[in-house]
């Protein structure tokens, strides 16, 4: 997808599409356009930053880079773009991930990574939405109304009553 105004989901491995699946289907859901690429910021340097000036050139409006591991994706993503990037950090074999998280998370002063929780794909979603919703009002309700889905599911929960 070439739209302008799209969000860029970069993940370090094949290995990590299950996972972010759950964002690619709720920036769907949420009327985001997005594209989705498997580029390694050690195993692929030169593309990923071909692929990132390409998407700033096609009207980027966010990236979203998941990874795992020594994940430097997402701060070798930050170091091309004044952009926002939104960091997710893959679930790993240590402790869970906590690997990637601080590593994500831990970058240097100015130059920040929006970083959310292991695995939470839906979350770097629904933030990637928040932005775009700031000049896109049609965005901006998808999202409200995603929240006001969540919170009718719990309410209407009968486990809850
Ligand atoms: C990171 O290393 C990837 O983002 C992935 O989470 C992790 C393992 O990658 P593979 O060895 O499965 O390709 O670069």
């Amino acid at each position: 997808m070439a739209d302008s105004r799209f969000v860029a989901i970069i993940v370090g491995s094949r290995s990590d599409l299950e996972v972010v699946q759950k964002g690619a289907d709720t920036l769907e859901k949420l009327g985001v356009a997005h594209e989705l690429r498997v580029i390694s910021a050690h195993r692929a340097p030169d593309l990923l930053e071909s692929y990132v000036a390409g998407a700033l050139g096609r009207g980027v409006a966010a990236f979203i880079c998941a990874a795992g591991l020594a994940a430097h994706l997402p701060g070798v993503v930050a170091s091309k773009t004044t952009l926002p990037v939104i960091g997710l950090p893959m679930p790993g074999q240590l402790a869970g991930g906590l690997d990637a998280l601080l590593a994500i998370v831990q970058m240097p002063k100015g130059v920040p990574v929006a970083t959310v929780g292991i695995g939470q794909a839906e979350n770097a979603a629904i933030l990637a939405a928040q932005m775009i919703g700031l000049s896109d009002p049609a965005v901006a309700e998808a999202v409200k109304n995603h929240r006001a889905e969540a919170r009718k599911q719990i309410e209407d929960d009968p486990t809850n009553q």
